[in-house]
């Protein structure tokens, strides 16, 4: 089954972590994808992230999902992000994948730079969102 690293909304308590079915789903945990930088698109009340391939490190999930929640996910998603493979470690450092995640697919022109946790790692905290 797809292991999926999940950065924003997707989130344990982000919009559409339940929506997608994600809570069903197992977890191995927090985790931090490689080479990607984070950005926010600003939005109506809330901003939602945007990663592209990049210098940096994501903190979020990972999970392990069936067909059905991943095909959510990407509805979800819309056209905005599109599913790619990058490198993704646990946070206790024991292993890395390579697991699919939704990089944001369009220009990067006018978003912000995220924020970043106190280990330099980019971060999308979704119980501020
Ligand atoms: N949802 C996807 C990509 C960005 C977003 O807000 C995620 O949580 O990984």
């Amino acid at each position: 089954m797809p292991l999926v690293f999940v950065y924003g909304t997707l989130q344990r308590g982000g919009r559409g972590h339940v929506l997608c079915g994600l809570h069903t789903q197992s977890t191995l945990g927090p985790a931090v994808a490689h080479a990607l930088d984070l950005f926010l698109v600003p939005g109506v009340g809330f901003n939602f992230p945007a990663a592209i391939r990049g210098k940096g490190t994501v903190s979020g999930e990972l999970y392990v999902v069936d067909e059905p929640t991943l095909a959510r996910m990407a509805q979800f998603e819309t056209a905005l992000y599109a599913p790619e493979f990058v490198e993704v470690t646990t946070a206790d450092g024991r292993f890395t994948y390579v697991a699919a995640t939704f990089l944001w697919a369009r220009e990067i022109d006018g978003l912000l730079p995220a924020g970043m946790d106190a280990e330099g790692r980019y971060v999308f905290p979704v119980s501020t969102e």
